[in-house]
């Protein structure tokens, strides 16, 4: 892709062209290279928008929160764009939301900007994606990004790292989500939402909580996690939602808290942008060679084992671009 339409195509992006928007994401999906090349011209400063995470187990109630928050934020004027990596939607890339999820309402508005991702068939390949469109949602200009992930595996971790305020989705019921406090996804959230509060078990499950975080050093320096009591089909306790997650965007935003979130984020960035890359660069390396075939051949014949295969490319590899690294 020639310079000048990569950096048209980041200039309508970053002009919030719905349509540019659309097709990068999609492009983003597809691992294309004019993806990188556009991506390259999406410098966003760190702190313009306020990045929310709303992760939890499938079915707790998320995109009914999300879209709660949507409608609290556009009643104040903000612009919002959301991201959906949701493995068990039916919606792939650039549908809309359906009426499952109850964004369809926000549909019509220009000031919300819905994209779910595809993310069936890809190993490993989700949290790139999303960080991916988090930036070109960032540059479209909104002031609240929202990414919303099904809080399992390490991916979404990763993508709740990347986020300022991280909402963690539980429900009264909450056998697997007792896994996942485990699990330690409890300790990359900043807000917990007790979703579904009008079924049985509330109380209880408030009591669990309060024990479970106080067991724990959660959500960072000097931040005492609060659980939220919600009904997000009904917009019930949403205010106090937004009201905590106001009061943690002010602790977070203040000292050098910005600063410390932009470290943060560039580190796992970068550390998720390279795993990829080293994977494509190597496997470009040896295309047409052979030797991928050869060395899965001897794989499948029980000649040699994966790890030592793979040291051995590395190795190959390595030694022919290995040049005296240099810090700037
Ligand atoms: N009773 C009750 N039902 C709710 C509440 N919030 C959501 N639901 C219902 O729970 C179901 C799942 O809601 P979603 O918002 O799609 O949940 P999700 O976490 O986004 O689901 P996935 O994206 O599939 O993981 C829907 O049938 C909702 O109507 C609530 O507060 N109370
Ligand atoms: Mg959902």
């Amino acid at each position: 892709m020639s310079k000048t339409s990569a950096t048209e195509w980041a200039e309508k992006v970053k002009a919030n062209d719905r349509m540019a928007a659309a097709k990068l994401i999609s492009a983003i999906e597809r691992k294309e290279q004019a993806a990188r090349d556009v991506l390259k011209r999406l410098l966003v400063p760190v702190g313009k928008a306020v990045v929310l995470g709303v992760t939890g187990s499938a079915g707790a109630g998320k995109s009914c929160l999300v879209s709660c928050l949507i409608s609290a934020y556009r009643k104040r004027g903000k612009t919002v764009g959301v991201i959906a990596v949701d493995p068990s939607s039916p919606f792939t890339g650039g549908a809309f939301l359906g009426d499952r999820l109850r964004m369809h309402a926000h549909g019509r508005d220009r000031g919300v900007y819905i994209r779910s991702m595809a993310s069936r068939g890809y190993l490993g390949g989700l949290a790139r994606g999303a960080v991916d469109a988090m930036r070109v949602m960032e540059a479209m200009g909104h002031d609240v990004v929202i990414v919303e992930t099904v809080g399992t595996g390490q991916d979404e971790v990763d993508v709740a790292r990347l986020v300022q305020t991280c909402l963690l989705v539980l429900t009264p019921n909450m056998g697997d989500d007792i896994q996942a406090l485990k699990a330690g996804i409890m300790e990359i959230a900043q807000v917990v939402v007790l979703n579904k509060a009008d079924m049985p078990g509330k109380q209880k499950a408030l009591l669990d909580l309060e024990v479970a975080l106080k067991m724990r050093r959660v959500g960072g320096e000097g931040w005492p996690v609060p659980v939220v009591p919600a009904v997000a089909t009904t917009g019930e306790g949403i205010d106090e939602v937004m009201d905590q997650i106001e009061r943690h965007q002010v602790h977070m935003r203040k000292g050098d808290g910005l600063e410390q979130y932009a470290f943060r984020k560039a580190e796992k960035e970068g550390s998720v942008i390279i795993k990829d890359e080293i994977e494509r660069v190597i496997f470009d390396h040896i295309r047409g060679t052979g030797l991928r075939r050869n060395y899965l051949d001897r794989i499948v014949a029980g000649r040699i084992d994966p790890y030592t295969a793979v040291e051995e490319v590395m190795a190959l590899f390595i030694k022919k671009s290995r040049k005296k690294i240099k810090v700037q």
